[in-house]
């Protein structure tokens, strides 16, 4: 169940509970959990003190020393199971904004008799989320690309692609970029004069394999390399598509982008 609501909270017993604990910086967990918000959707799990089946219910607190119905953003309420509970890939109800911090309160029964409890907090900067998907050629994962972004005045963030190839940086400060996306044994690709002035959805851009000496392209160099390395099944460099062995496949691959460069494009 997952439900905006207004409530008539028993304030004075929010204010204690966050009382006891100091906020603590971006991210920070207190106890065995996850806060999580990536650009889009929160995610916030904890597995501390829990009895399996009972209710626990979820409250962010945008603002722990105003606390009254309007400044408790979510609730929320699942059943402990295997140990922990899950409020997962829930949308908040704002727009974070500049500097604030979320806290994540925990009501329910805990073995330690201690309730609610505040699990963790979430402080946001004055970025915007970029996101987008790489492909890697030959492979059903495309987990393991770095996307880095970088900007002239020295700014920099850096992302892995999941298995489906997506990345998400979920706040990015606003100004000019570059985007690099390197995998190792893949040529890379970088975007120049990516303008973040808002939420970017990149293009999914295909890495093509080939490039195992890191040099920036498919040349003689990677091809000796991967004949040298040929049926070795202990993960050799010139195991292009990650299937743990240099093969035909991989190959194959190589010679299909032979002479094929890094390439660069603008925004
Ligand atoms: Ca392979």
């Amino acid at each position: 169940m997952k439900k905006w609501i207004r409530l008539g909270l028993c304030t004075a017993v929010l204010a204690a509970a966050l009382a006891c604990t100091a906020l603590a910086a971006e991210g920070a967990v207190y106890g065995t959990g996850a806060v999580s918000y990536d650009g889009a959707k929160c995610s916030v799990t904890y597995s501390e003190g829990l009895t399996n089946g009972n209710q626990y219910v979820l409250l962010l607190i945008t603002d722990p020393n105003s606390i009254n119905d309007e400044g408790v953003m979510y609730i929320d309420q699942a059943a402990a199971a295997g140990g922990k509970v899950s409020f997962e890939g829930f949308i908040p109800k704002e727009w974070p904004t500049d500097g604030q911090t979320w806290t994540a309160l925990l009501g329910g029964e805990f073995t330690d008799g201690a309730s609610p409890k505040t699990i963790g907090t979430l402080t946001f900067g004055e970025g915007v989320p970029v996101s987008g998907k790489v492909t890697l050629q030959g492979r059903a994962s495309h987990a393991g690309a770095t996307v880095a972004l970088s900007s002239a005045d020295g700014a920099s963030f850096t992302a892995q692609t999941g298995t489906d190839g997506s990345y998400t940086f979920a706040s990015v400060a606003p100004g000019t970029y570059t985007m690099t996306i390197t995998m190792p044994g893949y040529l890379s690709h970088t975007i120049n004069g990516l303008e973040v002035n808002g939420p970017v959805t990149a293009e999914t851009k295909d890495l093509l394999g080939g490039d195992i000496v890191s040099d920036g392209q498919v040349t003689i160099l990677d091809l000796s390399k991967l004949l040298a390395e040929y049926g070795s099944a202990s993960s050799p460099d010139s195991d292009i598509n990650g299937d743990g062995q240099s093969t035909i496949l991989d190959l194959s691959t190589l010679l299909g982008n032979y002479n094929l460069a890094s390439t660069t494009e603008q925004w």
